[in-house]
């Protein structure tokens, strides 16, 4: 393992498997320290590219996403801790992975239950290549004012009280990550607070070991005492127990090795860690903390005299003129994230999107109030669902069958229709269903199946008025507007649409008054007059129909009346009911793997 200091203020890392909460909170503990740069380079997110957005102190930044460590570290060769968030099962791979790149010289690994087998490898190979390895099962460790490991230390209202943004005299090395808060926060009180603190991790074999950290702080110059967390299980502390022996180590060492209640148990006891098992005498915290004493470091009788134990050794050291506290900084404010400062009630923000029709934030989404099983038991259609997210109001079943009526009779006509064209010609170009519909759906206008909106705002206008058909038919004549709702291709006085006579046919049975219906028959009986195929259409039938329903139902005001009318609800039931035709035409010329459609030149007329 590599001697002295493994971070400073410019550390950089490469953070593999894409978490927003530890990265943010590396980077609110960088700003936190003044540091210039972010400490986290780049992200490893395998499979995709690109950036992620993140704040650094109130400014937004773009930490780029690599899709694999090579890249990473080819793009960020200055980047040299690799933290490593993959789970269990891929977080040894990666490891390896990270440890052969040269430019990686530390890596933490977080997952817990990484099998042992890998994790020695890990280590052999690390070991072999003078490279440090904390962890796996570890939160990692930071180093006060500089450099923190993603969750290490949790929030920063923790971190600014356990003075973590600056650093202290004491090295500190723990096994246990939970306790090492619990350390920090105890240290912080009672000396001038943290220079560096790690977590080696609970495992039976952690990647580095305590003595091999207590060993580096004793090469740190800043650090001017030690103070070493351990835990019942494992021999980990007799390798620390030797070096004290052998006099390599020079800074008081206040140690612990919690566990000592083991012996209250009749039989053996794991305690959360893996490696934290009552074994046999040796490894229980009673024998390891008589042997850390006897090799000189300060043990406390019990964990409740921990903290006075590092008092008193820090108080001795500076009596002794060995340590100097560090004078008091008054670190940044980190400005709070919206979502958390509304959520305390703190802060009021406006929202960018109204919307009144449907909430899907409760157990079951609503339509315009009314729950999903409500819709589901109570047997509403699909004219229900309209009713709800369009006109914001249950409507009477008759209402609400005309609706679908509507739908089933304009859900196709047939291939040889501009939309159908439109969308066979897509299909057959190659094209997915999505652009093979939308090509057919913007066909639909004026003059295809998007004239019912204009065909109620002209009957209505004209009815409103009492203009007779003469005077409308004549009058949109000098104005140039053909009627819409008139007309048709194929359809004629001889040849009539049977849709229009269906929807006139339920009308008359279910609708308390057609008078807008009766109006734009008497519209089609002098357009007749003058040409054999302007009939009343499909669209014109719908949209006079329409005035009727909203006008007779008793359900609308006339003011909203003329706003479903000026905004132009009607085509949408139109659009609705096609998209179902144009979708079985996707699928039919998907189904009979028609080739590209090329139209042939005999039917063009080329002219000049
Ligand atoms: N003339 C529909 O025209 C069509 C007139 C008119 C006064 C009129 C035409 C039209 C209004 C828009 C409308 C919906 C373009 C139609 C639909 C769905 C569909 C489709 C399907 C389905 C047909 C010949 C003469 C000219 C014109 C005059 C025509 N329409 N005058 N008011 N409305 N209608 N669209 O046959 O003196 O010779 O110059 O625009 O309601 O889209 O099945 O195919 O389900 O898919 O091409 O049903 O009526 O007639 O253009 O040769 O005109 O009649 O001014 O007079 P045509 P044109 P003149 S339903």
């Amino acid at each position: 393992m590599a001697t002295g200091q493994i971070f400073s203020r410019n550390t950089q890392a490469l953070f593999y498997n894409y978490k927003q909460l530890p990265i943010q909170r590396m980077l609110d503990f960088d700003f936190l320290c003044g540091r210039e740069t972010p400490s986290v380079a780049g992200i490893i997110n395998p499979g995709s590219e690109g950036f992620q957005k993140l704040f650094f102190g109130q400014e937004e930044i773009a930490i780029p996403v690599h899709s694999t460590i090579e890249a990473a570290c080819a793009a960020h060769p200055t980047a040299d801790v690799f933290i490593n968030f993959a789970s269990f099962r891929s977080a040894a791979a990666s490891s390896m992975s990270a440890l052969k790149q040269h430019t990686i010289r530390v890596i933490a690994i977080i997952a817990e239950g990484v099998p042992e087998s890998d994790t020695k490898q890990l280590i052999a190979y690390a070991r072999a290549n003078n490279k440090v390895v904390i962890g796996p099962s570890t939160v990692g460790g930071i180093q006060a004012g500089a450099f923190k490991i993603g969750d290490t230390a949790g929030t920063i209202d923790n971190i600014i009280q356990c003075k973590l943004y600056r650093p202290g005299s004491v090295g500190f090395v723990s096994k246990s990550g939970g306790m090492s808060n619990e350390l920090y926060n105890t240290i912080a009180r009672v000396t001038d607070g943290i220079y560096e603190g790690i977590a080696i991790g609970g495992d039976v074999f952690p990647g580095s070991t305590l003595s091999d950290h207590v060993l580096r702080f004793n090469n740190i110059p800043q650090v001017k005492m030690i103070v070493v967390l351990g835990e019942l299980g494992g021999r980990d502390e007799y390798s620390l127990v030797e070096a004290l022996k052998e006099g390599k180590i020079h800074k008081p060492v206040v140690a612990w090795v919690s566990g000592t209640c083991a012996r209250l148990f009749k039989s053996e006891v794991q305690f959360g860690h893996a490696g934290a098992k009552s074994g046999g005498e040796l490894e229980s915290a009673q024998v390891k903390n008589q042997a850390l004493r006897d090799a000189g470091a300060v043990v406390p009788t019990s964990y409740e005299a921990f903290e006075t134990a590092i008092k008193e050794t820090f108080e001795k050291l500076v009596e002794e003129g060995k340590i100097s506290p560090v004078p008091e900084i008054k670190p940044p404010q980190i400005p709070e994230d919206l979502k958390y400062a509304i959520k305390s009630g703190k802060v009021r923000a406006p929202t960018h999107i109204i919307s009144t029709i449907s909430d899907d934030r409760g157990d079951e989404p609503c339509y315009a109030g009314v729950p999903m099983s409500t819709i589901v038991q109570s047997g509403f259609g699909v004219g229900d669902v309209i009713s709800l997210l369009w006109f914001k109001r249950s409507l009477p079943r008759y209402c609400t069958q005309f609706i679908e009526i509507c739908i089933m009779l304009c859900a196709d006509h047939g291939p040889c229709v501009s939309g159908a064209h439109n969308t066979i010609v897509t299909a057959r170009a190659g094209k997915d269903l999505v652009s093979s519909l939308v090509s057919g759906l913007l066909t639909i206008g004026p003059r295809f199946g998007g004239a019912i909106d204009d065909a109620a705002r002209y009957f209505k206008d004209a009815y409103e008025k009492g203009l007779t058909p003469y005077e409308f038919v004549e009058g949109m004549k000098k104005k140039g507007i053909r009627v819409p709702g008139i007309g048709h291709r194929i359809k004629s006085r001889d040849n009539r649409d049977k849709r229009v006579e269906l929807l006139q046919k339920y009308a008359h049975t279910h609708f308390p008054s057609v008078k807008y219906m009766e109006y734009a028959v008497q519209v089609e009986t002098y357009t007749l007059s003058k040409a054999n195929n302007l009939v009343l259409n499909v669209d014109g039938a719908i949209g006079s129909l329409f005035l009727d329903l909203l006008a007779g139902s008793g359900m609308f005001s006339k003011q909203e009346i003329d706003e479903i009318v000026e905004i132009g609800y009607l085509n949408g039931l139109f659009v609705l009911a096609r998209s179902i035709g144009l979708i079985g035409h996707t699928f039919d010329q998907k189904r009979l793997k028609q080739p590209l459609y090329r139209h042939p030149w005999e039917d063009v007329l080329y002219t000049k």
